[in-house]
């Protein structure tokens, strides 16, 4: 209740800011795009995570607001970084059950100047709870823009393969949850990675790992030709003023 309240004020009081997350390409180590993160400092209570904040920001109908922020922010903050390192920004279900999206993308886009390709939509399987019709006609819309689309926490919902054949996912997220242990002799995690990655050639999609910690992890991704790394081995979420400088260092 507290938060619910508290968080109608946060944006103008400017507590809320993103922090990024390097992706970094399996082969090359080359950082290819950052995943902005809101975070929240409450003037008392201190960092709250998005963990507990987005959820109470989808059930209140602030989630619109938060989310149109983030995406012009991290849009601005991205057409300041050189080469093409991609932005990648969380977009929740009712943010994209709302047909205004591809207007609110266009705008950032041009506000900011940053090219679409370089902007990078990361949904969840949630979605498809919407109605079918909206949900291909935000597709359409949104592939007309040119941005990229992700499926995040891929293998945590309620995946359905069926939705992957029409879907125009450019990348599918192997969920953090099936890193966790893969590296364990007989871990059965190792059946599905390769799986979710045959799937992701044979349609054409990236894949990122998402949680990687362990260099015994990372070395399991790369022989498993996973595309891209994310998580703690090469950095947690940084502020945005740091992104320059981890640029360009994939350590
Ligand atoms: O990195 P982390 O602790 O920040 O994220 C916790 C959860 O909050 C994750 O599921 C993440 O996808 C979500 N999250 C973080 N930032 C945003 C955002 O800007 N929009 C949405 N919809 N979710 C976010
Ligand atoms: O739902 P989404 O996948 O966007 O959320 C990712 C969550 O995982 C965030 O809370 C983020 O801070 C966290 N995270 C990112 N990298 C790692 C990692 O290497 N290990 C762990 N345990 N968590 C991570
Ligand atoms: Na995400
Ligand atoms: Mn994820």
């Amino acid at each position: 209740r507290r938060i619910e309240e508290d968080l109608r004020d946060a944006l103008v009081e400017n507590q809320i800011h993103l922090a990024y997350q390097p992706l970094v390409d399996a082969k090359t180590n080359a950082v290819v795009a950052m995943e902005a993160v809101m975070r929240w400092t409450h003037p008392e209570l201190g960092p709250i995570s998005p963990a507990l904040f987005i959820p109470v920001a989808e059930e209140s109908n602030q989630i619109g607001q938060l989310g149109e922020w983030a995406l012009r922010r991290a849009c601005a903050e991205a057409a300041q970084w050189p080469g093409n390192v991609k932005v990648s920004v969380n977009v929740s279900p009712a943010q994209f059950a709302n047909v205004n999206l591809p207007v609110l993308v266009t705008q950032a886009l041009a506000n900011s100047g940053l090219a679409p390709e370089l902007l990078e939509l990361e949904l969840t399987e949630s979605i498809f709870l919407n109605d079918r019709d909206a949900t291909d006609d935000m597709f359409a819309a949104l592939k007309a823009i040119g941005v990229r689309l992700a499926l995040d926490d891929f293998g945590t919902g309620y995946s359905s393969l069926g939705y992957l054949r029409k879907a125009p996912f450019d990348k599918i997220k192997i969920d953090q949850s099936f890193i966790r242990g893969v590296t364990e002799p007989g871990c059965r995690n190792v059946a599905i990675i390769k799986a979710i990655v045959s799937l992701a050639e044979a349609l054409d999609m990236d894949t990122t790992a998402e949680g990687i910690e362990a260099h015994d992890e990372l070395d399991l991704m790369r022989e498993l030709k996973v595309g891209q790394i994310q998580g703690y081995i090469y950095s947690k979420p940084i502020p945005g003023e740091d992104v320059l400088a981890a640029m360009g260092s994939g350590e």
